[in-house]
């Protein structure tokens, strides 16, 4: 038996989604306008978990240029048959619904190459996959409902996929739309196939406060479905505001070799108030099966902070070896972030501004800003902690005022938090500056006089709760604040949207032309 801490995936790893292959399991989630896109972790125990790659990771597989924050890449799902893994997922593009749509990726390798992507011919999002056991091969999805009866009134469609030439056939079928009466956003379907009988499982109520899960059954795969006397299965809507996770909904299910099921599903943790900063992180909850139907975290009815896994999840039963490589435990490990750390996200396209520099980064200085829907020279790593210091130090002699690098806390092109080496308006001194853009609107937070040149420059953003103390040191002298940013006005609460904050570097000369490069001696991610 293993206790692990939920969540087992900690910061913005939204909409999970998970399959066995022998004594493997794997998970992916969505990434939306952040590059490489939809993580690929492997795990040989539900505990420990490391991160094989990216499913999206090279130019020219999909195109994220323009796609603005919380469009891009939705709630994917991963599926294992005869060799092959499939990973469905949706691009969306809030500004221009007539771009993207459902597609496939296919790899024999989950730690890839994974394919360019064959686009499906239906709309809506959260597409799923079903291998059922008679060969055919059955996609799924969400889509607003064609005759609503209510606002956001989804509902979930079936259709035939011909595996060979990957097109849909046949008819369509409408399988659901959600458990309660008036329930918005039925949606993340899965459907499985259990002693004969279909299942499919559905999140409904959005993915806020009002998350919930609910499961419906069949003896035909196209329906009619019959939802659970049970519904909601799980939810924590009921709970209030001031519970510590919120948002529990959009599950996946998994079947261990010792025929124990879990599932995996999102949820939010708050803090400071009613504020999930972390953002939809991933969660493990126990199911069990009564009558015929799965019953989540049973005897509970929420989702448990601290899970008891046995070692039957593993297939040899918990005698081997744990993995060729076991993970790091805890995971993400305090210290420094180095290049080739699978951890590293730029936006919309490769980092190709950055060359590896020892344990930091040449930063090859653009003319995009956070502001632009773009590739600026930006690379960062998700907030997975509450309470957690990252710490740059920079050698950066800018040519101008416009020039600007150092840490960044970012949720989207109108919301983040910059701490930055610049120069003075008149261009003459150089100092840090730090600036709070908020919906849109830029304030300065505080600046403070650098000596001149290119001395080594310590920045760091330590969010202790919902403060986040920019501080700045030159050479050895102790860090002082130069500001500090309200982290209750960054989070998707507040600020809309669906992700979980990320600390990064920045390097830009807001859109003038530069051929500066920074040098990021370091960059260090510490827990505290
Ligand atoms: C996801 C969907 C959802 O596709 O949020 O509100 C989307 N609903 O299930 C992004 O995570």
């Amino acid at each position: 038996m293993t206790a692990v801490h939920n969540p087992i995936l900690p910061g913005c790893y939204p909409d999970p989604t998970i399959c066995r292959v022998g004594a493997d399991y794997y998970l992916v989630t969505s990434t939306f306008e952040y590059f490489p896109g939809l993580p690929v972790f492997r795990s040989r125990d539900l505990v420990h978990w490391e991160q094989l790659g990216h499913a999206l990771d090279r130019a020219g597989q999909l195109d994220l240029r323009g796609i603005a924050s919380s469009g891009g890449l939705y709630a994917p799902t991963l599926r294992h048959h005869d060799g092959v893994f499939w990973l469905v997922c949706t691009l969306v593009d809030q500004g221009d619904p007539a771009r993207g749509g459902n597609f496939v990726l296919t790899a024999t390798d989950p730690a890839g190459p994974w394919s360019d992507p064959v686009w499906l011919d239906e709309d809506g999002i959260d597409p799923s996959l079903f291998f059922d056991d008679d060969g055919r091969v059955w996609l799924h999805g969400t889509r607003l409902a064609r005759e609503p009866e209510w606002h956001d009134q989804t509902e979930v469609w079936l259709r035939e996929l011909d595996p060979a030439t990957m097109r849909l056939i046949g008819p369509e079928h409408v399988l659901w739309r959600g458990a309660v009466l008036g329930a918005v956003w039925a949606e993340g379907p899965h459907l499985y196939r259990v002693d004969g009988t279909y299942y499919l499982l559905a999140a409904e109520g959005g993915t806020e406060f009002h998350h919930a899960i609910s499961v419906a059954r069949s003896e035909s795969v196209t329906g009619p479905y019959v939802g659970n006397r049970a519904n909601p299965v799980l939810t924590h809507r009921h709970l209030g505001r001031g519970t510590d996770i919120v948002g529990v909904g959009h599950a996946d299910l998994v079947e261990a070799p010792d025929g124990t099921w879990w599932a995996v599903l999102l949820a939010m943790r708050t803090y400071g108030g009613y504020h999930y900063n972390l953002g939809r992180e991933t969660f493990l909850v126990p199911v069990t099966w009564e009558d015929g139907w799965p019953v989540f975290a049973p005897g509970q009815g929420r989702v448990p902070l601290v899970v008891e896994v046995p070692d039957g999840v593993r297939a040899d039963g918990g005698a081997g070896r744990l993995a060729d490589t076991p993970p790091a435990d805890p995971w993400p490990p305090a210290g420094p972030v180095l290049p080739g750390d699978l951890r590293w996200t730029g936006l919309r396209g490769p980092a190709d501004f950055a060359e590896p520099h020892g344990e930091g980064w040449l930063l090859h200085m653009r003319p995009d800003n956070l502001t632009d829907a773009t590739t600026p020279a930006f690379l960062g790593v998700r907030q997975q902690h509450q309470d957690v210091t990252v710490r740059a130090v920079l050698r950066f002699d800018p040519a101008g005022p416009d020039e600007q690098a150092g840490l960044v806390v970012r949720q989207s092109e109108r919301d983040h938090v910059l701490l930055v080496v610049t120069r003075t308006p008149d261009g003459v001194g150089r100092r840090v500056l730090a600036v709070h853009r908020r919906a849109g609107t830029a304030t300065v937070l505080g600046d403070r006089l650098l000596p001149d040149g290119d001395h080594p420059v310590t920045l760091a953003v330590q969010a202790r709760g919902q403060d986040y103390v920019l501080l700045a040191a030159v050479g050895d002298a102790p860090p002082t604040a130069v500001g500090v940013a309200d982290g209750r006005t960054l989070d998707s609460v507040a600020t809309g949207g669906f992700l979980g904050l990320w600390l990064g570097l920045i390097a830009t000369s807001n859109g003038s032309p530069s051929d500066t490069v920074v040098v990021v001696e370091r960059f260090e991610y510490l827990p505290r």
